[in-house]
């Protein structure tokens, strides 16, 4: 009768350990994990994914990076004509941590939003491979000069097409790109448009260049921007700031793709800039701290900093700045190692 007993007990001990074995989260269990549904929607869990959901690769994107970077293409001749190849590729798998903790199904030209700035001089012919390896429909519509079969808009390239655009670089400006397929706010929402700058012949006076595509994200699907920013990631610059040196002449390609909201602007601190809509004029139309632009408006900035110190660079509507468009501008004079 004991021994029955004993056995008993140590039956149930067995069976409680099992349960417990069975019951303990493995390490695979505790790991959060983030996964894309099929609305786009991105979640993190800890737990069993029932609905079919996929594991998304994530995005690295270094505004630091984007900031300065120009993109010239495979450079060749024909028939004394300067010829920029470039690869464009469309993605809409991709997640991005956009700010900690908050990920965002992102699709993308070349794998980041906003896509690659590219870069050419007026009269260039430009050809510009279009792969979309994306699972929805997408185009690249250019503004700018060109023919009617090249727009990216009557010309739909479905999930694992190819398109080449094929036209001359003009005029000499900022032309932002983006996808042109409807719905049209969900597509430009979600990251797929970049800039062009066409230099005019000659070149243009030495500065120091960079880009700033003003974009907004909204990562609950509800047609308004949670975030806001100069290069996606809210407030990069300002935890970043981007140095420059006094005397010199900055010059800031900017464009606004922010979707839903009607306008975007771009003020400056300490200082006023002279500035250039469209960039297709030799002579600036303003000398402000202030412009305003609605979307795929786009200009160039140019101006230097006399003192040395932080500037604030952001968008006076106040609710964009506290969303994440806000920058700094640390002014440093060469030489002096502390920026003094
Ligand atoms: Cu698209």
């Amino acid at each position: 009768m004991a021994s029955r007993r004993l056995l008993m007990a140590a039956a149930m001990l067995a069976s409680a350990a099992a349960a417990a074995l069975l019951s303990a989260p493995s390490d695979a269990q505790t790991e959060r994990r983030t996964f894309v549904t099929h609305s786009g929607a991105v979640i993190e869990t800890h737990g069993d994914v029932l609905d079919p959901m996929y594991t998304p690769s994530t995005v690295e994107f270094d505004p630091d990076e984007f900031l300065r970077n120009f993109e010239y293409g495979r450079v060749s001749e024909e028939d004394g004509r300067t010829v920029r190849d470039y690869t464009i590729v469309a993605r809409d798998d991709l997640v991005q941590e956009v700010s900690p903790g908050v990920f965002f199904n992102v699709w993308t030209f070349n794998g980041t939003v906003p896509g690659p700035t590219l870069r050419a001089t007026e009269g260039d012919l430009l050809r510009i491979l279009f792969i979309n390896n994306g699972s929805k429909t997408h185009t690249i519509h250019f503004h700018g000069v060109h023919p009617a079969e090249m727009d990216g808009v009557f010309e739909p390239v479905g999930p694992g097409g190819r398109f080449t655009y094929e036209f001359e670089a003009g005029p000499a400006g900022v032309h932002p790109y983006h996808c042109h397929v409807m719905p049209l706010e969900e597509h430009i929402v979600r990251g797929l448009y970049g800039m062009l700058i066409v230099d005019p012949p000659g070149g243009r006076a030495p500065a120091d260049e960079m880009v700033m595509v003003l974009n907004g994200l909204d990562t609950d699907f509800d047609g308004e921007n949670n975030l806001y920013a100069a290069n996606t990631v809210p407030f990069y610059y300002q935890h970043h700031p981007i140095r420059i040196e006094a005397g010199k002449t900055v010059r800031v390609y900017v464009a606004n793709m922010v979707e839903f909201d009607p306008v975007n602007n771009f003020h400056l601190h300490g200082n006023l800039y002279r500035y250039y809509p469209t960039g297709t004029d030799a002579v600036p139309a303003f000398y402000t701290d202030m412009v305003t632009m609605s979307q795929t408006e786009r200009g160039i900035m140019e101006f230097e900093y006399e003192h040395p110190g932080r500037y604030l660079f952001h968008a006076h509507k106040v609710e964009f700045s506290e969303k994440g468009w806000s920058g700094i501008f640390l002014v440093e004079r060469q030489g002096a190692p502390d920026g003094a």
